[in-house]
């Protein structure tokens, strides 16, 4: 299976860790095309290549994926471009927010196509991506 994983890199990187600790769990359901995301040396200078480069390179990598994982606690242009091309391409989109604020935008927390799980802290979080997981690799999910 190959995932994509989506989090804030110009956006912010005060998760970063999260989504550090989210890769690594799913790196033992498939391959996680987008592993840079968690990457602790990654600033919000957005680090190497163009702006064009990376569009490019990541928007092939959505074609190519099988599911979408965002973590979406902290707010990102970027996550919300690609889980709008996501949906457009008809990829399973799952979303993650990890704060009880209301404050996830009414664009993700309201679209009928995505699935979006609440979690309080790394347990229910990891708890909950694996549910996700086991059900994205039945046959016919
Ligand atoms: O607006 P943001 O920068 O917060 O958007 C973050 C999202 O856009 C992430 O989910 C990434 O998939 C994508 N993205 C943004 N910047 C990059 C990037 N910069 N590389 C890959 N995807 C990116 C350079 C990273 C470097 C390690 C080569």
């Amino acid at each position: 299976m190959k995932l994509y994983f989506c989090g804030s890199i110009r956006g912010g990187r005060a998760d970063a860790a999260r989504y550090r600790k989210m890769i690594e769990f799913l790196k033992h359901y498939g391959c996680v095309l987008t592993e840079h995301v968690g990457d602790a040396a990654l600033t919000d200078r957005g680090g190497d290549g163009t702006s064009e480069e990376i569009w490019q390179r990541d928007t092939a990598w959505l074609r190519e994926c099988d599911i979408v994982i965002a973590e979406c606690s902290q707010p990102s242009l970027g996550v919300g471009y690609e889980l709008a091309f996501a949906e457009a391409l008809g990829k399973p989109v799952y979303v993650f927010y990890g704060r009880d604020d209301g404050r996830l935008s009414a664009m993700v927390a309201g679209d009928p196509q995505f699935f979006v799980y609440h979690y309080a802290g790394e347990e229910e979080l990891l708890a909950k991506l694996k549910t996700v997981m086991e059900a994205a690799q039945r046959p016919g999910v």
